[in-house]
């Protein structure tokens, strides 16, 4: 399951997905350089417990607890930690189609609403996302008074939205502070979605990756990596893909679009190759997009936390227009 990281440019989504996940998800140079999230960024965490500990410390993401113990692994979700900025909300938008719920992070330390704050929790109303957690970060910037004051201006902001009734935590994401209650909320707030394993399979494709050379013509393409969220039924090596809309094609001044037929030649969940991934079940760590070395094209291997499949494309010709 995907839960979406969303608000205002640098109020701390990204630190907080490294804070679950260990992961830093800006790995493009421009973000880098430029200090902002501009693509969707993924990374899968294991929420976990602690069963000898109360509430909300029972929760981690640690595989050891403080007294040495073992924790257990309560599921493993996905993060799709969006962009703030206000030019890249078109982004944000493609990210939100396939997120369960959203962490809606507001900085402490500004006055609330920020506009993509705003604009961000009026894309989940009106996408239909009301599972949500407010995180408030940057608690270790304000003093209490502060921190009391922009948690009241939180409430009066999400008072007749989506987000009335959704906790609000207190955290900072960089101190790695109230993690655990955080945790504990999402867990409560944010259910996996019942999916049926039975269905035909329909996954919902966020991200594509080119594995041809550059100049290829349509006719000698080989195939694509596709990052998604398969949301019902169950894919495996070998299967038929139906790739919609597909392909422009233009004949006699009209427009259609015709569906790629492929078929599967890898997939990845979670991180790991597997011969069939279904929803949510992905309990490993997972791996970023690579190339794994070798003059293969298959090679290419990546995740988006849910699932990535290889395909071999090839366009079946259209029937002829009676
Ligand atoms: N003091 C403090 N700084 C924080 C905290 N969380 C994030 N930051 C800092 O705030 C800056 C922005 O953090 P990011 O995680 O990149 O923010 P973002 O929301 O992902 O930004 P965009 O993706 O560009 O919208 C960085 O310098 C972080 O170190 C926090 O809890 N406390
Ligand atoms: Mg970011």
């Amino acid at each position: 399951m995907n839960i979406g990281l969303v608000g205002h440019v640098d109020h701390g989504k990204t630190t907080l997905v490294q804070a679950l996940s260990g992961e830093w998800t800006d790995q493009h140079s421009e973000e880098m350089k430029r200090g902002i999230s501009i693509r969707l960024g993924y990374a899968d965490a294991t929420f976990r417990e602690c069963p000898g500990l109360d509430e909300p410390e029972r929760y981690t993401v640690d595989e050891t607890c403080p007294d040495g113990s073992e924790s257990e692994l309560l599921r493993t979700v996905s993060f799709v930690d969006a962009p703030g900025h206000e030019t890249l909300m078109a982004t944000m938008l493609s990210g939100a189609a396939i997120m369960d719920g959203a962490v809606l992070v507001v900085s402490a330390s500004e006055p609330v609403p920020q506009a993509q704050t705003e604009e961000h929790l009026m894309a989940l109303d009106i996408i239909g996302i009301d599972n949500i957690v407010i995180a408030q970060n940057k608690i270790d910037l304000v003093d209490r008074e502060q921190a009391e004051d922009s948690y009241q201006q939180i409430q009066e902001f999400v008072e007749g939205t989506v987000a009335e009734d959704a906790p609000v935590v207190p955290i900072s994401a960089q101190q790695e502070v109230n993690i655990d209650l955080l945790i504990q909320a999402i867990e409560e707030e944010i259910p996996t979605p019942e999916r049926d394993p039975d269905a035909d399979p329909r996954m919902h494709v966020a991200r594509s990756f080119d594995i041809n050379r550059p100049g290829t013509t349509w006719d000698s393409l080989v195939g694509g990596v596709l990052g998604g969220s398969l949301v019902e039924g169950e894919l495996t090596e070998g299967d038929d893909l139906e790739l919609r809309p597909g392909r422009e094609v233009e004949e006699g001044g009209q427009t259609e679009w015709e569906p790629i037929q492929t078929d599967i030649r890898s997939l990845q969940a979670g991180g790991a190759r597997r011969a069939t991934p279904s929803p949510d079940r992905s309990p490993e760590r997972p791996a970023a997009c690579r190339r794994r070395g070798g003059s293969s094209p298959w090679r290419w291997t990546c995740s988006n936390g849910s699932s990535a499949l290889t395909t071999r494309t090839s366009t079946r010709s259209r029937p002829a227009s009676p």
